[in-house]
């Protein structure tokens, strides 16, 4: 692992609020995710399943942790079953984590190697009545493949039929939505990085250059300073590029004139950030560029505002889409005949604006947190407001992570990351 290592206090303390969760006599399990194939003997680079890492720290593959609170064995009641290493396997296989190492790590002192698994496991499970099993049910997941987890879950299912099912995830969702002082000062590590890297930009921009030299250099700023890379799949959108919502391709040249909007941030200790900023690639907003970002912007702050204690997230974008509203018809893009006249279902705003302005963000950048339970002090979230004019050739996205507080404004993660028009110019043509 490239970054710092945690306080296990965090690990520690996770367990502990999945614990008192947990129905009486039963057992949790948690797997670490698969490294997925490529073809012949490649391998994606591995990343782990949060909910593991969230309660261990623990950052391998082939890893499993179980909680069974109530056992009759104290030295049962957590632990951890992990690849066996030791001083020969690791000249071949690298470093993997040994018993002591595990403990520091996680806090958990009982950790087997997995050839014990099936033995022990044939024992907890006796001695108890249900078992947690962990499915996915993030409100924008889409999967595909069997995971690691999906057949651990068979395998005990076809083994112990007789036992009653619970499910982990939606403890997990209400858990990891509220983050811990440790995991905001990780988060904040994240967008430390992802300004420098932005910074870095604004020195290195100007006409002819290729999306994906920035990209480079964003890389660059991100592993030198112990990220893995990109939180999650780069954006770097020049000129109508930016009116591709999900354009990844970071293939083509900027141009003079043009605009290029970034959606790029880095992940530190797995934790992700998530910026959007669009800057001109000559260093100088045009007049009507600067009056689509300023009020892209005011978007942006008023919205903010809004994340406060007891929000409801859907009730929080009708008055976002209020404010977007006003902007629009300010710059004329909309009329009052367009707004009288809108579809209650889809707005008039959203022809310019159809994204979602707020994500729960943490381990996973699209994080856990039910949607329709009111926002809490310490949630972490994304502002992102955006104006879209394919007819104009432009798209201006802004988007900071922000912390809610008990209460006044949120924590800005990202408040010394340069946003406003006039200090971007400044820094470009510096
Ligand atoms: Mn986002």
């Amino acid at each position: 692992m490239k970054y710092h290592p945690i306080d296990s206090k965090l690990f520690i303390k996770n367990r502990k609020n999945f614990i008192s969760q947990m129905k009486p006599s039963s057992l949790a399990v948690f797997n670490s995710n698969d490294i997925y194939p490529v073809s012949a003997d490649s391998t994606m680079p591995f990343e782990q399943h949060r909910d593991i890492f969230y309660l261990s720290g623990v950052d391998q593959e082939e890893s499993i942790l179980v909680l069974f609170p109530d056992c009759p064995n104290p030295k049962h009641r957590e632990m951890l079953f992990l690849k066996e290493t030791n001083a020969h396997i690791a000249v071949w296989e690298g470093e993997k984590l040994t018993k002591e190492a595990a403990f520091t790590t996680s806090g958990i002192k009982t950790v087997y190697w997995l050839q014990d698994l099936e033995k022990i496991m044939f024992e907890v499970m006796t001695q108890c009545d249900t078992v947690y099993i962990n499915t996915n049910e993030h409100y924008r997941a889409n999967v595909e493949t069997e995971t690691r987890e999906d057949r651990f879950t068979k395998w005990l299912k076809d083994k112990y039929p007789a036992h009653s099912v619970a499910k982990s995830n939606p403890i997990l969702q209400r858990l990891r939505s509220v983050k811990d002082p440790i995991e905001i000062e990780l988060m904040q590590q994240a967008c430390n990085i992802t300004e420098k890297a932005f910074r870095r930009v604004l020195g290195f921009v100007k006409p002819g250059v290729w999306e994906f030299e920035i990209e480079a250099e964003m890389m660059h700023e991100f592993l030198r300073n112990r990220s893995k890379g990109f939180a999650y799949t780069p954006i770097i959108a020049s000129g109508n590029n930016a009116n591709v919502l999900h354009y990844i391709e970071n293939n083509q040249q900027c141009k003079d004139g043009d605009l290029i909007l970034f959606d790029t941030a880095a992940e530190y200790a797995n934790y992700s950030s998530d910026l959007s900023r669009t800057i001109p690639v000559n260093g100088k907003y045009t007049e009507r560029q600067k009056a689509v970002y300023n009020a892209v912007l005011r978007v942006k702050n008023e919205a903010t505002k809004l994340l406060v204690p007891g929000t409801i997230w859907a009730d929080y974008h009708v008055e976002v889409g209020k404010l977007m509203t006003s902007e629009l018809l300010g710059l004329g893009l909309l009329d009052k005949a367009d707004v009288q006249n809108e579809n209650p279902d889809w707005p008039a705003y959203k022809k310019y604006f159809m994204h979602g302005t707020s994500h729960h963000i943490g381990l996973d950048t699209h994080d856990y947190g039910l949607l329709h339970e009111p926002m809490q002090a310490n949630m972490v979230f994304t502002v992102e407001p955006g104006i879209y004019i394919p007819d104009e050739g432009l798209g201006i996205r802004l988007e900071d992570d922000v912390v809610i507080q008990e209460s006044g404004e949120p924590f800005n993660l990202m408040g010394n990351i340069p946003i406003e028009a006039e200090e971007i110019e400044e820094l470009m043509n510096a």
